[in-house]
C-alpha cells in the first residue's frame, strides 16, 4: 500500500488553467517511484530542493527513496487525471523476482479532479536560478564500491557493504579537505540498484552507466544502477566536520551499507 500524505488515493481538486506546485517526496523505505500523470506532462522545476536551469516537461519522473521533485501541474481542460506509480525493476534477473518487483502492477496514488470555470495564470519563467556545475578538473578522484553478498549476521542472509565493509562509526572511511571539489565514481557490483545519498554536501551527477538524463542541478540522492556506476562532482564547501553517506534503501542502510566522511579545514 502506498499512501499520499497519509491518504489512500486522495482527490486533488483544481480548475482548468490553474497552477499547482507539487513537491513530491519519495518517503518509501525501498520502493522506486516511476511517476506519471495520465494525459498530462509533469513540468519539473526542481530536484532534491534545488531549481533546475529551466522548467522541463517530463512524461515521467523517477524518484528513488529520499529523492524529491517539484513539479508544476497546470491542466488546460476539465477532467480526471490519475497520478500513477508504474512498476520499476530495481534489479536484474533472479534478484528482481526475489524482490517481488514483477508482481507489482501500476499503483494509483491520487486523482487530479479538474472542474469549474477556467482561470488564468501567469506563464512559467523561462529560466530558473540553478547553481551551475563547479568547473573541472576536480582536485581529487575517489572510487566507492557498493556490493552485496551472502553471509550477513550469523552467516544467514545478505551482506550489504561499501568498499567491502559494513558501517563502523569509529572508522574514518573518507577524509576530504574543505574547499576542494572531488569527482566520485560510485560503482555497484550487485544485481540491484542502490540509491547513493550523501549528507551535507550536494553534488552534480556527471554521468552514469545507463545514460540517465542529467538533472543539471545539485541533488543529494542518485540511483546507482545494478552492475553499473554513477559519477558525481562534489564541492566540499561551507562546512567542515564529520558526516555519512549511505544507501537510501532503508533495509540496506540498516544492514551496514553506510560510510563516514570527514571534511577537514
Ligand atoms: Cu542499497
Amino acid at each position: 500500500l502506498v499512501l499520499l500524505n497519509g491518504q489512500h488515493q486522495p482527490v486533488i481538486p483544481s480548475a482548468p488553467g490553474a497552477i499547482q506546485r507539487w513537491r513530491i517526496i519519495n518517503a518509501c523505505t525501498s520502493r522506486v517511484l516511476s511517476l506519471h500523470l495520465t494525459d498530462h506532462p509533469l513540468t519539473q522545476i526542481a530536484q532534491d530542493g534545488a531549481f533546475l536551469p529551466a522548467p522541463i516537461d517530463r512524461d515521467r519522473v523517477v524518484l528513488s527513496p529520499a529523492n524529491r521533485a517539484d513539479v508544476i501541474v497546470r491542466p488546460t481542460r476539465a477532467g480526471q487525471y490519475t497520478l500513477v506509480a508504474d512498476p520499476y525493476q530495481r534489479g536484474t534477473g533472479m534478484m528482481s523476482g526475489m524482490m517481488g518487483d514483477r508482481a507489482t502492477g501500476p499503483i494509483i496514488l491520487a486523482t487530479l479532479a479538474v472542474a469549474g470555470p477556467a482561470v488564468s495564470s501567469s506563464p512559467l519563467p523561462a529560466t530558473l536560478p540553478a547553481r551551475p556545475i563547479p568547473p573541472g578538473p576536480a582536485n581529487a578522484h575517489r572510487e566507492l564500491s557498493f556490493a552485496m553478498g551472502m553471509g550477513g549476521t550469523g552467516g544467514m542472509g545478505m551482506r550489504f557493504t561499501i568498499d567491502g565493509r559494513t558501517f563502523d562509526d569509529r572508522r574514518d572511511d573518507q577524509t576530504v579537505h574543505l574547499g576542494s571539489t572531488e569527482d566520485w565514481t560510485i560503482t555497484n557490483t550487485s544485481p540491484m540498484d542502490h540509491p547513493f545519498h550523501l549528507h551535507v554536501w550536494p553534488f552534480h551527477v556527471l554521468d552514469d552507466s545507463v545514460g540517465t538524463p542529467r538533472t543539471a542541478t545539485r541533488q543529494d540522492v542518485v540511483l546507482v544502477p545494478a552492475r553499473g556506476w554513477v559519477r558525481v562532482r562534489i564541492p566540499f564547501t561551507d562546512y567542515s566536520g564529520r558526516s555519512v553517506y549511505h544507501c537510501h534503501t532503508a533495509d540496506h542502510e540498516d544492514a551496514g551499507m553506510m560510510g563516514t566522511l570527514t571534511v577537514v579545514a
